[in-house]
Protein backbone atom coordinates (compact mmCIF):
# COMPACT_ATOMS: atom_id res chain seq x y z
CA UNK A 1 0.00 0.00 0.00
CA UNK A 2 2.73 2.27 0.66
CA UNK A 3 5.46 2.09 -2.18
CA UNK A 4 8.43 4.30 -0.32
CA UNK A 5 6.96 6.58 1.43
CA UNK A 6 4.07 6.52 -1.14
CA UNK A 7 0.70 6.16 -1.34
CA UNK A 8 -0.91 5.54 -4.77
CA UNK A 9 -4.62 5.34 -4.73
CA UNK A 10 -6.78 2.79 -7.52
CA UNK A 11 -7.61 5.99 -9.45
CA UNK A 12 -4.02 8.06 -9.29
CA UNK A 13 -2.79 4.21 -10.24
CA UNK A 14 -5.30 3.85 -13.72
CA UNK A 15 -4.78 7.46 -14.32
CA UNK A 16 -0.81 7.39 -14.96
CA UNK A 17 -1.33 3.68 -16.73
CA UNK A 18 -3.34 6.13 -19.25
CA UNK A 19 -1.05 8.33 -19.49
CA UNK A 20 1.45 5.39 -21.05
CA UNK A 21 -1.27 5.41 -23.86
CA UNK A 22 -1.87 8.74 -25.50
CA UNK A 23 -4.33 7.30 -27.86
CA UNK A 24 -6.31 6.54 -24.59
CA UNK A 25 -9.62 8.37 -24.54
CA UNK A 26 -10.32 7.82 -20.90
CA UNK A 27 -13.03 5.28 -21.43
CA UNK A 28 -11.59 2.33 -20.37
CA UNK A 29 -10.08 4.14 -17.28
CA UNK A 30 -13.60 5.44 -16.22
CA UNK A 31 -15.23 2.15 -16.57
CA UNK A 32 -12.46 0.34 -13.83
CA UNK A 33 -13.55 3.43 -11.75
CA UNK A 34 -17.35 2.48 -12.23
CA UNK A 35 -16.34 -0.90 -11.36
CA UNK A 36 -14.23 0.42 -8.39
CA UNK A 37 -17.09 2.41 -7.11
CA UNK A 38 -19.19 -1.13 -7.31
CA UNK A 39 -16.84 -2.80 -5.14
CA UNK A 40 -17.16 -0.32 -2.82
CA UNK A 41 -20.91 -0.57 -2.50
CA UNK A 42 -20.98 -4.65 -2.41
CA UNK A 43 -17.66 -4.30 -0.05
CA UNK A 44 -19.89 -2.26 2.09
CA UNK A 45 -23.19 -4.74 2.32
CA UNK A 46 -21.45 -8.00 2.12
CA UNK A 47 -19.18 -6.16 6.01
CA UNK A 48 -22.66 -5.98 7.03
CA UNK A 49 -24.58 -8.99 5.85
CA UNK A 50 -24.31 -10.69 9.01
CA UNK A 51 -25.83 -7.81 10.80
CA UNK A 52 -28.83 -7.12 8.37
CA UNK A 53 -31.99 -9.16 7.07
CA UNK A 54 -30.22 -9.36 3.72
CA UNK A 55 -28.94 -13.12 4.13
CA UNK A 56 -31.19 -15.96 3.04
CA UNK A 57 -32.48 -17.96 0.06
CA UNK A 58 -34.28 -14.90 -2.58
CA UNK A 59 -36.63 -18.09 -4.02
CA UNK A 60 -35.89 -19.50 -7.39
CA UNK A 61 -32.72 -20.79 -8.56
CA UNK A 62 -30.40 -19.05 -11.49
CA UNK A 63 -30.04 -20.27 -15.04
CA UNK A 64 -26.94 -22.28 -13.98
CA UNK A 65 -28.91 -24.38 -11.16
CA UNK A 66 -27.83 -22.52 -8.12
CA UNK A 67 -29.52 -21.32 -5.65
CA UNK A 68 -29.83 -16.87 -5.71
CA UNK A 69 -29.19 -15.11 -2.43
CA UNK A 70 -30.36 -11.71 -1.71
CA UNK A 71 -26.75 -10.47 -1.61
CA UNK A 72 -26.23 -11.80 -4.93
CA UNK A 73 -29.40 -9.93 -6.51
CA UNK A 74 -27.90 -6.94 -4.86
CA UNK A 75 -24.00 -7.43 -6.36
CA UNK A 76 -26.03 -8.39 -9.82
CA UNK A 77 -27.64 -4.78 -9.85
CA UNK A 78 -24.96 -2.62 -8.25
CA UNK A 79 -22.12 -3.56 -11.16
CA UNK A 80 -25.04 -3.57 -13.68
CA UNK A 81 -26.14 0.25 -12.28
CA UNK A 82 -22.55 1.34 -12.02
CA UNK A 83 -21.49 0.58 -15.76
CA UNK A 84 -24.82 0.73 -17.72
CA UNK A 85 -26.08 4.72 -17.59
CA UNK A 86 -22.46 5.89 -18.47
CA UNK A 87 -22.07 6.05 -21.91
CA UNK A 88 -19.33 3.37 -22.13
CA UNK A 89 -21.05 0.08 -22.17
CA UNK A 90 -23.45 -1.00 -24.76
CA UNK A 91 -24.03 -4.27 -23.31
CA UNK A 92 -23.38 -6.28 -19.97
CA UNK A 93 -23.70 -9.74 -19.10
CA UNK A 94 -24.21 -11.37 -15.87
CA UNK A 95 -23.90 -14.81 -14.54
CA UNK A 96 -27.46 -14.10 -12.70
CA UNK A 97 -29.02 -13.24 -15.90
CA UNK A 98 -30.53 -15.07 -18.48
CA UNK A 99 -29.87 -12.78 -21.24
CA UNK A 100 -27.39 -9.99 -22.45
CA UNK A 101 -28.64 -6.69 -20.74
CA UNK A 102 -28.17 -4.23 -23.21
CA UNK A 103 -27.92 -0.27 -22.89
CA UNK A 104 -31.84 0.75 -21.90
CA UNK A 105 -33.41 2.41 -24.97
CA UNK A 106 -32.50 6.48 -24.95
CA UNK A 107 -29.19 6.11 -22.70
CA UNK A 108 -26.53 6.43 -24.22
CA UNK A 109 -24.06 3.96 -25.65
CA UNK A 110 -20.39 3.24 -25.67
CA UNK A 111 -18.00 0.71 -26.90
CA UNK A 112 -17.60 -1.71 -24.16
CA UNK A 113 -19.23 -4.65 -23.08
CA UNK A 114 -19.19 -5.90 -19.17
CA UNK A 115 -19.32 -9.64 -18.31
CA UNK A 116 -19.20 -10.15 -14.45
CA UNK A 117 -20.26 -13.06 -12.11
CA UNK A 118 -21.14 -10.60 -9.39
CA UNK A 119 -21.19 -12.67 -6.16
CA UNK A 120 -19.20 -16.14 -7.06
CA UNK A 121 -19.13 -18.61 -4.21
CA UNK A 122 -22.40 -17.64 -3.27
CA UNK A 123 -22.46 -20.97 -1.04
CA UNK A 124 -20.15 -19.18 1.37
CA UNK A 125 -22.22 -16.07 1.59
CA UNK A 126 -24.29 -16.83 4.77
CA UNK A 127 -21.36 -18.81 6.36
CA UNK A 128 -19.12 -15.83 6.55
CA UNK A 129 -16.33 -17.24 4.62
CA UNK A 130 -14.57 -15.25 1.37
CA UNK A 131 -16.53 -14.75 -1.69
CA UNK A 132 -15.61 -12.49 -4.60
CA UNK A 133 -16.90 -10.72 -7.91
CA UNK A 134 -15.25 -11.30 -11.71
CA UNK A 135 -15.11 -9.42 -14.28
CA UNK A 136 -13.99 -9.34 -17.91
CA UNK A 137 -14.47 -6.50 -19.94
CA UNK A 138 -14.40 -6.53 -24.16
CA UNK A 139 -14.24 -3.75 -26.84
CA UNK A 140 -18.21 -4.53 -28.64
CA UNK A 141 -17.65 -5.87 -31.99
CA UNK A 142 -21.41 -5.13 -33.37
CA UNK A 143 -22.37 -1.90 -35.41
CA UNK A 144 -21.98 1.43 -33.29
CA UNK A 145 -24.48 2.48 -33.35
CA UNK A 146 -27.96 1.47 -31.16
CA UNK A 147 -27.17 -1.29 -27.76
CA UNK A 148 -25.06 -4.51 -28.10
CA UNK A 149 -26.18 -7.99 -27.75
CA UNK A 150 -25.29 -11.47 -28.31
CA UNK A 151 -22.19 -11.41 -30.26
CA UNK A 152 -20.40 -8.53 -28.16
CA UNK A 153 -20.57 -11.38 -25.72
CA UNK A 154 -19.64 -14.21 -26.73
CA UNK A 155 -16.06 -13.23 -28.09
CA UNK A 156 -12.93 -15.31 -27.39
CA UNK A 157 -10.86 -14.80 -23.90
CA UNK A 158 -7.78 -13.02 -25.55
CA UNK A 159 -10.06 -10.54 -26.96
CA UNK A 160 -10.31 -8.89 -23.39
CA UNK A 161 -9.02 -5.54 -22.85
CA UNK A 162 -9.25 -5.89 -18.88
CA UNK A 163 -9.96 -8.52 -16.54
CA UNK A 164 -9.98 -8.54 -12.61
CA UNK A 165 -11.76 -9.30 -9.42
CA UNK A 166 -12.79 -7.89 -5.64
CA UNK A 167 -12.06 -10.57 -3.23
CA UNK A 168 -14.36 -9.86 0.17
CA UNK A 169 -11.92 -11.46 2.54
CA UNK A 170 -9.99 -10.78 5.27
CA UNK A 171 -9.62 -7.27 3.28
CA UNK A 172 -10.97 -6.34 0.90
CA UNK A 173 -8.82 -6.30 -2.33
CA UNK A 174 -9.62 -5.77 -5.96
CA UNK A 175 -6.77 -6.92 -8.23
CA UNK A 176 -6.87 -6.06 -12.03
CA UNK A 177 -5.20 -6.50 -15.59
CA UNK A 178 -5.40 -4.35 -18.69
CA UNK A 179 -2.61 -6.72 -20.57
CA UNK A 180 0.03 -4.79 -18.38
CA UNK A 181 0.68 -6.67 -15.93
CA UNK A 182 -1.58 -7.46 -12.71
CA UNK A 183 -1.77 -4.83 -9.88
CA UNK A 184 -3.94 -5.41 -6.44
CA UNK A 185 -5.43 -3.19 -4.07
CA UNK A 186 -6.51 -3.13 -0.92
CA UNK A 187 -9.41 -1.47 0.22
CA UNK A 188 -9.03 0.85 3.27
CA UNK A 189 -12.40 1.40 4.83
CA UNK A 190 -11.29 4.10 7.16
CA UNK A 191 -11.08 6.43 4.18
CA UNK A 192 -13.39 4.30 1.31
CA UNK A 193 -10.04 4.20 -0.93
CA UNK A 194 -8.48 1.29 -2.63
CA UNK A 195 -4.49 1.27 -2.40
CA UNK A 196 -1.73 -0.17 -4.20
CA UNK A 197 -0.45 -3.10 -1.91
CA UNK A 198 0.48 -5.47 -4.87
CA UNK A 199 2.31 -4.14 -7.73
CA UNK A 200 3.27 -6.16 -10.81
CA UNK A 201 2.21 -9.19 -9.01
CA UNK A 202 4.10 -12.58 -10.75
CA UNK A 203 2.66 -16.27 -9.87
CA UNK A 204 5.84 -18.86 -8.98
CA UNK A 205 6.12 -21.51 -12.09
CA UNK A 206 5.64 -24.24 -9.14
CA UNK A 207 3.28 -23.66 -6.58
CA UNK A 208 2.80 -25.17 -3.11
CA UNK A 209 -0.80 -25.58 -2.94
CA UNK A 210 -3.59 -27.73 -4.68
CA UNK A 211 -6.74 -27.06 -4.18
CA UNK A 212 -9.71 -29.25 -5.52
CA UNK A 213 -12.54 -30.58 -4.32
CA UNK A 214 -11.60 -34.16 -4.12
CA UNK A 215 -15.15 -35.40 -2.79
CA UNK A 216 -15.60 -35.73 -6.52
CA UNK A 217 -12.81 -38.30 -7.01
CA UNK A 218 -14.98 -41.19 -8.18
CA UNK A 219 -16.48 -38.86 -10.91
CA UNK A 220 -13.55 -38.07 -12.52
CA UNK A 221 -11.67 -40.04 -15.51
CA UNK A 222 -8.34 -41.71 -14.37
CA UNK A 223 -6.67 -39.19 -15.47
CA UNK A 224 -7.90 -36.55 -13.47
CA UNK A 225 -7.62 -38.94 -10.56
CA UNK A 226 -3.68 -39.36 -11.63
CA UNK A 227 -2.72 -35.61 -12.02
CA UNK A 228 -4.53 -34.92 -8.46
CA UNK A 229 -2.41 -38.34 -6.77
CA UNK A 230 0.46 -36.81 -8.31
CA UNK A 231 -0.50 -33.39 -6.45
CA UNK A 232 -1.06 -35.50 -3.34
CA UNK A 233 2.25 -37.73 -3.28
CA UNK A 234 4.20 -36.42 -6.32
CA UNK A 235 5.19 -38.35 -9.52
CA UNK A 236 8.31 -38.00 -11.14
CA UNK A 237 9.56 -33.63 -10.88
CA UNK A 238 6.27 -33.14 -9.00
CA UNK A 239 6.58 -32.88 -5.42
CA UNK A 240 3.79 -33.58 -2.82
CA UNK A 241 2.40 -30.73 -2.46
CA UNK A 242 -0.48 -28.74 0.53
CA UNK A 243 -4.22 -29.19 0.01
CA UNK A 244 -6.16 -26.00 0.24
CA UNK A 245 -10.19 -25.59 -0.86
CA UNK A 246 -12.69 -22.56 -0.02
CA UNK A 247 -15.13 -23.52 -2.38
CA UNK A 248 -14.82 -19.91 -3.68
CA UNK A 249 -13.26 -19.43 -6.70
CA UNK A 250 -12.11 -15.95 -6.39
CA UNK A 251 -10.22 -16.80 -2.67
CA UNK A 252 -8.75 -20.41 -3.74
CA UNK A 253 -7.33 -18.63 -7.13
CA UNK A 254 -6.07 -15.43 -5.36
CA UNK A 255 -4.53 -16.99 -2.67
CA UNK A 256 -2.63 -19.83 -5.16
CA UNK A 257 -1.50 -16.55 -7.50
CA UNK A 258 0.08 -14.98 -4.31
CA UNK A 259 1.40 -17.86 -2.86
CA UNK A 260 2.11 -20.41 -5.84
CA UNK A 261 -0.05 -23.00 -6.76
CA UNK A 262 -3.10 -24.82 -8.58
CA UNK A 263 -6.82 -24.67 -8.80
CA UNK A 264 -8.56 -27.70 -10.71
CA UNK A 265 -12.10 -28.00 -11.15
CA UNK A 266 -11.84 -31.17 -14.02
CA UNK A 267 -15.05 -32.45 -15.68
CA UNK A 268 -16.73 -35.09 -14.04
CA UNK A 269 -20.05 -37.23 -14.43
CA UNK A 270 -22.25 -35.06 -12.38
CA UNK A 271 -20.54 -31.95 -14.87
CA UNK A 272 -19.57 -33.35 -17.98
CA UNK A 273 -18.24 -29.82 -19.49
CA UNK A 274 -16.92 -28.60 -16.10
CA UNK A 275 -19.07 -27.12 -13.23
CA UNK A 276 -17.21 -23.31 -13.50
CA UNK A 277 -18.78 -20.57 -16.55
CA UNK A 278 -16.17 -19.57 -19.56
CA UNK A 279 -17.14 -16.43 -19.90
CA UNK A 280 -17.69 -15.03 -16.36
CA UNK A 281 -14.96 -17.09 -14.40
CA UNK A 282 -12.68 -18.79 -16.37
CA UNK A 283 -11.53 -16.30 -19.56
CA UNK A 284 -10.99 -13.46 -16.94
CA UNK A 285 -8.98 -15.30 -14.31
CA UNK A 286 -7.28 -17.06 -17.30
CA UNK A 287 -6.24 -13.48 -18.55
CA UNK A 288 -5.09 -12.39 -14.94
CA UNK A 289 -2.87 -15.45 -14.63
CA UNK A 290 -1.29 -15.30 -17.95
CA UNK A 291 -0.57 -11.44 -17.04
CA UNK A 292 1.39 -13.03 -13.62
CA UNK A 293 2.92 -15.54 -15.84
CA UNK A 294 0.59 -18.72 -14.69
CA UNK A 295 -1.22 -20.67 -17.26
CA UNK A 296 -4.78 -21.34 -17.45
CA UNK A 297 -6.27 -24.64 -19.10
CA UNK A 298 -9.54 -26.39 -19.74
CA UNK A 299 -7.07 -29.47 -20.32
CA UNK A 300 -6.87 -29.73 -24.18
CA UNK A 301 -6.29 -25.65 -25.14
CA UNK A 302 -5.58 -23.04 -23.38
CA UNK A 303 -9.02 -20.93 -21.75
CA UNK A 304 -7.95 -17.64 -23.68
CA UNK A 305 -8.41 -19.40 -26.79
CA UNK A 306 -12.20 -21.26 -26.07
CA UNK A 307 -14.21 -19.67 -28.73
CA UNK A 308 -17.75 -19.71 -26.50
CA UNK A 309 -20.83 -20.89 -28.24
CA UNK A 310 -23.22 -19.70 -25.68
CA UNK A 311 -23.56 -17.05 -22.86
CA UNK A 312 -23.49 -19.70 -20.01
CA UNK A 313 -21.46 -21.94 -21.43
CA UNK A 314 -19.07 -24.12 -18.52
CA UNK A 315 -15.63 -25.17 -19.11
CA UNK A 316 -13.43 -27.60 -17.29
CA UNK A 317 -10.77 -25.30 -15.41
CA UNK A 318 -7.19 -25.97 -14.85
CA UNK A 319 -5.16 -22.72 -13.56
CA UNK A 320 -2.66 -21.74 -11.66
CA UNK A 321 1.13 -21.89 -11.62
CA UNK A 322 2.67 -22.32 -14.93
CA UNK A 323 4.51 -25.62 -14.45
CA UNK A 324 1.94 -27.41 -12.47
CA UNK A 325 -0.74 -26.55 -15.41
CA UNK A 326 1.66 -27.72 -17.80
CA UNK A 327 2.05 -30.73 -15.97
CA UNK A 328 -2.32 -31.26 -15.26
CA UNK A 329 -2.48 -30.35 -19.17
CA UNK A 330 -0.43 -33.00 -20.80
CA UNK A 331 -2.61 -35.64 -19.07
CA UNK A 332 -5.53 -34.52 -19.60
CA UNK A 333 -5.04 -33.94 -22.95
CA UNK A 334 -3.51 -37.40 -23.22
CA UNK A 335 -6.54 -39.02 -22.59
CA UNK A 336 -8.62 -36.72 -24.28
CA UNK A 337 -6.82 -37.67 -27.51
CA UNK A 338 -7.51 -41.53 -26.52
CA UNK A 339 -10.85 -41.11 -26.50
CA UNK A 340 -11.41 -41.41 -22.63
CA UNK A 341 -14.12 -40.41 -20.62
CA UNK A 342 -15.65 -40.36 -17.14
CA UNK A 343 -16.93 -43.03 -15.12
CA UNK A 344 -20.46 -43.38 -15.83
P1 LIG B 1 -20.54 -21.60 -5.70
O1 LIG B 1 -21.16 -22.84 -6.28
O2 LIG B 1 -20.52 -21.58 -4.20
O3 LIG B 1 -21.09 -20.31 -6.29
O4 LIG B 1 -19.01 -20.47 -9.16
C1 LIG B 1 -19.22 -21.61 -8.57
C2 LIG B 1 -18.42 -21.96 -7.33
O5 LIG B 1 -19.01 -21.58 -6.12
C3 LIG B 1 -16.97 -21.44 -7.28
O6 LIG B 1 -16.82 -20.21 -6.68
C4 LIG B 1 -16.28 -22.53 -6.50
O7 LIG B 1 -14.91 -22.61 -6.77
C5 LIG B 1 -17.01 -23.75 -6.91
O8 LIG B 1 -18.30 -23.35 -7.38
C6 LIG B 1 -17.21 -24.72 -5.78
O9 LIG B 1 -17.85 -25.86 -6.24
P2 LIG B 1 -17.99 -27.18 -5.35
O10 LIG B 1 -18.90 -26.84 -4.22
O11 LIG B 1 -18.58 -28.19 -6.28
O12 LIG B 1 -16.63 -27.56 -4.89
Amino acid sequence: MVHGSEVITIERFIMEQERLHPEATGELSNLLYDLCLAAKIISRHVRRAGLTDILGAAGPVNVSGDLQQKLDLFANETVRHSVQHTGRVCVTASEEDQEPVPVPPGKPVGKYVVLYDPLDGSTNIDVNVSIGTIFSIHRRVTKKNGPGGLPDCLQVGRKQIAAGYILYGSSTMLVYTTGQGVHGFTLDPTIGEFLLSHADITTPPVGKYYSVNESNWNRWTPAAQRVVAAFKDGEGKIQPKNARYIGSLVADFHRNLISGGIFLYPADTKNPQGKLRLLYEAAPLAFVVEQAGGRASDGCRPILDLVPAGLHQKTPLVIGSKDDVAFAAKILAAEAAAGGSAPK
